[in-house]
């Protein structure tokens, strides 16, 4: 139970900002029971790299010039690591928000890695170089990045959709704290209605097949909680015992698809009649409004 707290107190120390930071008691985080992964294609290869409690940190590598990028390097000594074994030139630091648990390795790593393009949306992320905003783009070896702004959880918070031309695999894309795997964000900075054009109109307009790899392992819960709101879905249902399997192996439950988000995220479907009648309301911004306040109290039962 200790660690729940934790990772609690990891987003509430980025909240706070850097003053903190140095009281944050890292010998107790302990990442080293969760797997990394390998998501490969022929384009793109991600690796997924469990970082602190319950985060992610993700290499991503451009296969056609083994250039890479690294996604929220919060502990930069395991990036370093990744990037000797894969072989690979790391040039670029794709931040999602600023809070520490995803930005607060930044300066670290540039010290060990000189060189590096750091990117972010928010002049609070730590050694930014180039401040980016909506459908900014920018390349990674032969790979596009296209800037995806969705301020609500920060106001500055930025994903990455990141595409092959001509590729005839699925794209990918870093949610960071917007989107999670059957959830999303709190609210810390932003609206109901700011959260709604995200996940539907930015997020949910992405091709179907899309990977989604989001910034924390909150899938379990997040599925409970979505169970909760409804416990006749199928598809909820089927995929928390998948992902009670994954846990329990020490198996990442990521990525997702965008697809697969509209069949069991609560958060993507408050257009459904489902969640708007648990909601109590026929509008789907304030059905967002009334979920996002209830999962914020919401007891995580056992089972
Ligand atoms: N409920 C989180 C508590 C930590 C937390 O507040 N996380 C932030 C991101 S650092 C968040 O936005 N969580 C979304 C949520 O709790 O639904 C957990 O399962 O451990
Ligand atoms: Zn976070
Ligand atoms: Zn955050």
């Amino acid at each position: 139970m200790w660690f729940r707290s934790l990772a609690a107190s990891a987003c509430a120390l980025g909240v706070l900002g850097a003053v903190t930071r140095k009281f944050v008691p890292t010998a107790l985080f302990d990442s080293s029971l969760r797997k990394s992964s390998l998501v490969e294609q022929s384009d793109m290869k991600v690796e997924l790299l469990p970082a602190l409690t319950d985060n992610y940190m993700y290499l991503l590598i451009d296969e056609d010039t083994k250039e890479a990028a690294i996604v929220d390097p919060v502990e930069p000594q395991k990036v370093v690591d990744a990037v000797k074994k894969h072989g690979v030139k790391l040039k670029t630091v794709l931040t999602t928000h600023h809070h520490w648990d995803h930005a607060g390795g930044n300066e670290k790593l540039v010290k060990l890695m000189p060189g590096l393009t750091v990117y972010g949306g928010d002049d609070r992320v730590g050694a930014l170089t180039q401040k980016v905003t909506h459908y900014n783009t920018f390349k990674v070896g032969s790979l596009n990045v296209k800037c995806l702004s969705t301020p609500c959880h920060t106001r500055g918070h930025i994903c990455y959709f990141v595409t092959k031309e001509n590729s005839t695999e699925p794209p990918a894309v870093f949610t960071g704290d917007t989107l999670f795997m059957a959830g999303c964000g709190k609210f810390f900075e932003g609206t109901a209605d700011e959260m709604y054009k995200n996940l539907i109109d930015v997020l949910g307009r992405l091709p179907p097949e899309t990977r989604v790899y989001c910034g924390h392992e909150y899938t379990i819960n997040n599925l409970k909680f979505a169970r909760h709101v409804e416990p006749n879905n199928e598809a909820i249902l089927k995929k928390l015992s998948w992902a009670k399997e994954k846990y329990d192996n020490g198996e990442p439950t990521i990525p997702s698809t965008v697809a697969e988000e509209f069949t069991f995220n609560p958060f993507m479907r408050v257009r459904e009649k489902s969640v708007q009648e648990h909601a109590g309301t026929s509008d789907p911004i304030e059905a967002m409004r009334s979920i996002r306040k209830e999962k914020d109290a919401f007891k995580v039962p056992k089972n």
